[in-house]
């Protein structure tokens, strides 16, 4: 296996930082155990938590304004590998990667998947695109996919998610990953109702192509491209649909496609308690579907997201295996920077929330004693848990500090020198 950057430059940097943290883990690891926590035991669930990044998500994202590319830009699915291998080998959380085909096509999807291999990657959810025209495409959406009107719209749109599946299958990849941009910008431009049966009928010519071993994820988002309603809006379409669909299908929450406000955990714990929790986008946002860094906005919502899955997970009922992968537009970033800080973001906030003192919480909500369970939550929220995601990232051969050896590797610079500019274009991603 040959990765991007220099192991020695991960060693010095590591060798410059190590007595630091060994204090600092120790020193945690002495105030968990007077709380009867045994920190290796937290840093052995830190080290099996991963996240996927996805393929999309290496380049330079934009607004439907504009996009701001940066030299070194990858421009195909062999260069974003290659930035998505850096941002593994450093923070050592990411070490699969979700495709989005068409962008992501190529001839050979073996040789794909064994040079995805060579890097110490793997594949996670496959994305279909059915939300913007292909050149010779057929039959357009600008009316709809899978509800369009057009009969032959609708099987254009089937046929594309079974041919993603199949890519998948060769990809070695389980789940597939079906958002729509349905839905209309005027009252009564479509039927609410019959728009959501041609939405079922397509979706359900979908669920019965998947493999035994496969998942549909059905994400599910309130509003954009479509302004006045969309197809599959809400978590009750999703699971309304992914129950209709049958048990294949399960809802994957994007953590910026709620109205405003919307309680995301209750949500989870809602899907989980039906059986239909299928996966996560992980983002943040203050306005609406903005896309921001993982954490960056709201930490505290995305703890108590991840103290609803750890409860999840004490209590499996119809099994808990959710796909989590980092969905975000990184404008004005470098991504590959991006997603290390926002890896860093989730793992902590998985680890804080592994740190709930779980017999405590349910005491106090058994007594109703309202401030105690609260307190419960606030005592591993409060703690800082970066040693022990430092210390699980180098033990995995990562760096202490994933940014800083990143900058000091020169990578961008390097491949601003290799790869042919992005060009200026439009910002969607
Ligand atoms: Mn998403």
């Amino acid at each position: 296996m040959t990765l991007p950057v220099s192991a020695d430059l991960i060693a010095d940097h590591n060798a410059h930082g190590a007595e630091a943290l060994d204090d600092e883990y120790a020193s945690l690891g002495r105030k968990l155990a007077r709380s009867g926590i045994d920190i290796e035991a937290i840093k052995a669930r830190v080290a099996g938590f991963s996240v996927a990044v996805p393929s999309w998500g290496a380049g330079r994202g934009g607004t439907r304004f504009a996009k701001f590319p940066i030299p070194g830009e990858p421009t195909n699915i062999h260069e974003k590998l290659e930035d998505c291998a850096v941002i593994n080998q450093l923070g050592r959380k990411t070490p699969r990667v979700s495709p989005h085909f068409p962008w992501d096509k190529v001839s050979d999807y073996v040789a794909l998947r064994e040079e995805a291999a060579a890097l110490g990657l793997g594949w996670d959810a496959v994305n279909s695109n059915t939300f913007q025209d292909q050149p010779g495409q057929a039959h357009s959406y600008a009316s709809g996919s899978l509800s369009a009107q057009d009969a032959a719209t609708r099987q254009q749109a089937v046929d594309h998610n079974i041919e993603c599946i199949e890519i998948g299958v060769q990809l070695g990849s389980t789940d597939l990953t079906v958002w729509v941009g349905d839905g209309t910008n005027f009252p009564g431009q479509q039927d609410f109702v019959r728009s959501l049966d041609r939405y079922l009928d397509a979706a359900s010519q979908i669920h019965a192509a998947l493999p035994d071993d496969w998942r549909m994820l059905l994400e599910h988002k309130m509003f954009e491209p479509a302004f006045y309603s969309s197809v599959i809006s809400d978590w009750g379409s999703s699971i309304l649909a992914a129950q209709e669909l049958g048990p294949k299908a399960k809802c994957l929450v994007d953590l910026g496609h709620h109205a405003p406000n919307v309680n995301i955990e209750q949500i989870v714990a809602r899907l989980h308690r039906f059986g239909k929790l299928g996966g996560f986008h992980f983002n943040d946002s203050k306005y609406g579907d903005d896309d921001l860094d993982s954490g960056s906005i709201n930490p505290h919502q995305l703890f108590l997201v991840f103290n609803e899955l750890i409860e999840a997970e004490a209590n499996p009922l119809e099994g808990f295996n959710p796909s989590y992968m980092i969905d975000q537009s990184h404008n004005v970033t470098d991504p590959i920077e991006s997603m290390l800080s926002s890896a860093e973001a989730i793992t902590q906030c998985f680890a804080k929330a592994s740190l709930v003192d779980r017999a405590a919480l349910h005491a106090a909500q058994e007594a109703n004693d309202t401030m105690m369970a609260f307190q419960a939550l606030r005592r591993a929220y409060t703690i800082d848990v970066a040693p022990i995601v430092a210390k699980a990232r180098v033990e995995m051969g990562g760096a202490i500090d994933p940014i800083a050896v990143y900058r000091a590797s020169q990578y961008r610079a390097r491949k601003a020198q290799e790869r042919k500019p992005v060009g200026l274009g439009a910002g969607i991603v």
